[in-house]
């Protein structure tokens, strides 16, 4: 363990929210002390990989975890409730970012709705990977460790109090992070873990923890691209009557006649929507303050 500081202007120049993140790799110069090792971070080393957001209120890209081979993508059946519009983001985020996203539904010791069911059928049906697990009872924890494993580096992350941290704890009890109660009042977690952490779970591998993310505003893409993003609207964009149509409202729409024969799931269709509705107006904002629009690569 190296304590460093970051030396001023080597990072200062972008105007990323945080210069580093969470698994990036660096160049220290290392300084002789006689009591500890300690150095300065000279470089960040290019990104492989990075989970990204745009943070509106600084008006920049924020980067969670850098250089994740994998996201594990944590949902819970209950307490708090299954959000699959949220997995939906987190999930694009991933993609957006190069990661593959792995969906893991925590807490299925809790009782599962027939709805949340259906929904994963569905993720499945469009070929992504999805685990069940349970923190509490141990349900699904090997084959959790097992995919860590053959990753190498994962980032985790979902809204708070789904149980990233037990996750973690339950795999490698020597790790012993602190969790977090889920308030009474609101039923959600309560942001115990404030910062995204390296952990190297024994035997396992390594895991970027993230705090709980309320809010996940798309990064890295204009929203004209957001279409070709969702592989299930994807094949269907090219059979629409207008050139560039964005699939809300515009007649000939293969996107939404596909919805209308069920062959999209509307939840996804309505992911798409509010994702899409919430870029234009973040587009809008940059556009009417003058600044240039950061929010794409
Ligand atoms: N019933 C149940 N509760 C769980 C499970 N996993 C975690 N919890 C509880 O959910 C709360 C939030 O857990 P925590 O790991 O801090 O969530 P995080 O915010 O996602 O890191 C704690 O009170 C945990 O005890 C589970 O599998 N089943
Ligand atoms: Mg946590
Ligand atoms: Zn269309």
């Amino acid at each position: 363990m190296v304590e460093c500081r970051i030396k001023g202007k080597v990072l200062g120049g972008g105007r990323a929210y945080n210069p580093l993140a969470a698994g990036d790799f660096v160049a220290v110069e290392l300084e002789a002390s006689a009591h500890a090792l300690r150095g300065s971070i000279v470089e960040r080393l290019p990104r492989q990989t990075a989970l990204s957001r745009w943070n509106r209120k600084r008006g920049a890209v924020q980067t969670l975890a850098a250089n994740a081979d994998l996201l594990l993508a944590v949902g819970s059946y209950g307490q708090p409730p299954f959000r699959p519009r949220f997995l939906d983001r987190l999930m694009l985020s991933a993609e957006l970012g190069g990661m593959e996203p792995v969906l893991v539904l925590n807490k299925a010791d809790l009782p599962a709705e027939a709805a949340t069911e259906e929904r994963l059928r569905a993720y499945e049906a469009l070929g992504y990977r999805w685990l069940s697990c349970s923190a509490k009872n141990g349900e699904g924890i090997a084959a959790l460790a097992e995919v860590i494993r053959e990753a190498g580096v994962v980032a985790i992350a979902g809204q708070s109090g789904v149980g990233k941290t037990a996750l973690l704890n339950r795999m490698d009890p020597h790790l012993q992070r602190r969790e977090g109660a889920l308030s009474r009042k609101y039923n959600r977690g309560a942001h115990t873990t404030t910062f995204a952490e390296l952990l190297d779970l024994a035997g396992i591998g390594c895991v970027i923890d993230t705090p709980g993310i309320r809010e996940l505003e798309i990064t890295g893409i204009h929203s004209r691209e957001l279409r070709l993003w969702f592989r299930d609207l994807e094949p269907f964009v090219e059979q629409c009557s207008l050139p560039g149509c964005m699939c809300v409202e515009e007649p000939g729409c293969a996107v939404r006649e596909a919805v209308a024969a069920r062959r999209i799931h509307p939840d996804r269709y309505e992911s798409y929507l509010r994702t899409l509705l919430e870029m234009q107006d973040a587009e809008a904002e940059a556009s009417a303050a003058g600044v240039p629009d950061q929010r794409t690569r």
